[in-house]
């Protein structure tokens, strides 16, 4: 059975409108092809389930190496594993003036996990720290887990390029599910799996369109942006998510993609026809909203919030 080099799906030369398509015996499936050459991206035909099921494969004595973007520190599923080094990606894109002890101790409170890692792959951040603290657990299987585009298979191509002297380029891209199917790549030490990403069911990427998928996607470091607010007020996000507060005076800072339009509106109601969700924060808490990013308040504050009835929105204590 042939797969896919760059993103681990059965190849056929059946169906052109099924995964794993190739015209001729290319090693690369024309959906892979396509995104890496044309930047042009197509939905799949697998989901969520697949993905779980994968998962569930995983042996008991393989390490997990469980990625989480510095964005939303998303970490559904880690429970599910034993042997972890819980890895905080994409280091890069929160504000240099963040201190990583300050990153490390918020999430050994907030979430008792011990063995973390926060690295960026792009920029070559402490790869060696997380490469040896792999090695240092001698497992024979190392498994790369994580929600879709938390940087799973760009770390693997970093990983390879920087120890070894294999020559394989995973498929990756700033779109959801790139990886399709477990991909094996066996090393000196041991083998690294990469894994299709956890697709989270509440988020903005199942429901908007490619434009705005590049859009919401953070590709560098995020400028925060601070908004002093008092009494009553409404903002929006391009067009798909509105928040109205209430709130005797506050500092407002959303950490989200700098290329997302944020207006304030008065007396207006756009989107108010859309789903709404109410919040009540305390002092110093934050709002993560499911891979958009977060907004940090300073004081207490009533918040509603327009959007899609699927967007997850949670609160948390202040990160930064
Ligand atoms: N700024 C920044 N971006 C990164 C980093 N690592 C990965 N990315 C970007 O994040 C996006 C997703 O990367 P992938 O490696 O495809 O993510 P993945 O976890 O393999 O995604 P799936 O295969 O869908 O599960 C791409 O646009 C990468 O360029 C990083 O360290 N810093
Ligand atoms: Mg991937």
């Amino acid at each position: 059975m042939n797969k896919c080099l760059g993103c681990g799906i059965v190849l056929q030369n059946e169906d052109i409108t099924k995964d794993g398509y190739v015209s001729s015996d290319k090693k690369l499936c024309q959906r892979c092809f396509r995104l890496k050459h044309y930047n042009e991206y197509h939905k799949t035909n697998k989901n969520n389930q697949d993905y779980l099921k994968i998962l569930d494969t995983i042996p008991k004595n393989a390490l997990v190496v469980y990625l989480s973007s510095a964005i939303d520190l998303n970490m559904d599923y880690i429970t599910k594993f034993k042997n972890v080094i819980l890895c905080i990606t994409k280091r890069d894109l929160l504000p240099k003036s963040i201190k990583d002890s300050k990153i490390r101790n918020y999430i050994k409170e907030n979430y008792n996990i011990e063995n973390i890692e926060i690295i960026s792959s792009i920029k070559n951040y402490n790869l060696d720290s997380l490469y040896n603290n792999i090695k240092s657990k001698n497992k024979s299987l190392v498994y790369f887990v994580g929600n879709t585009n938390s940087g799973k298979s760009t770390l693997i191509n970093k990983i390879i390029k920087n120890y070894t002297d294999k020559e394989i380029e995973l498929t990756t891209s700033l779109y959801p599910e790139t990886t399709l199917d477990k991909i094996e790549i066996p090393l000196k030490d041991f083998v690294i799996v990469d894994t299709p990403g956890i697709v989270n069911n509440g988020s903005l990427i199942n429901l908007i369109d490619n434009n705005l998928l590049k859009k919401i996607n953070v590709k560098k470091e995020i400028k925060p942006r601070v908004y002093q607010i008092k009494n009553r007020g409404s903002l929006i996000i391009e067009n798909f998510l509105r928040i109205d507060y209430e709130t005797k005076e506050n500092s407002m800072i959303m950490y989200i993609s700098n290329s997302l339009n944020i207006t304030r509106i008065i007396k207006n109601d756009r989107l108010k026809n859309m789903p709404k969700k109410h919040f009540e924060l305390n002092k110093n808490q934050d709002l993560v909203i499911a891979n958009l990013g977060f907004i940090k308040f300073v004081n207490e504050v009533k918040i509603d919030i327009y959007t899609y009835e699927i967007v997850k929105i949670e609160t948390r204590n202040n990160f930064i």
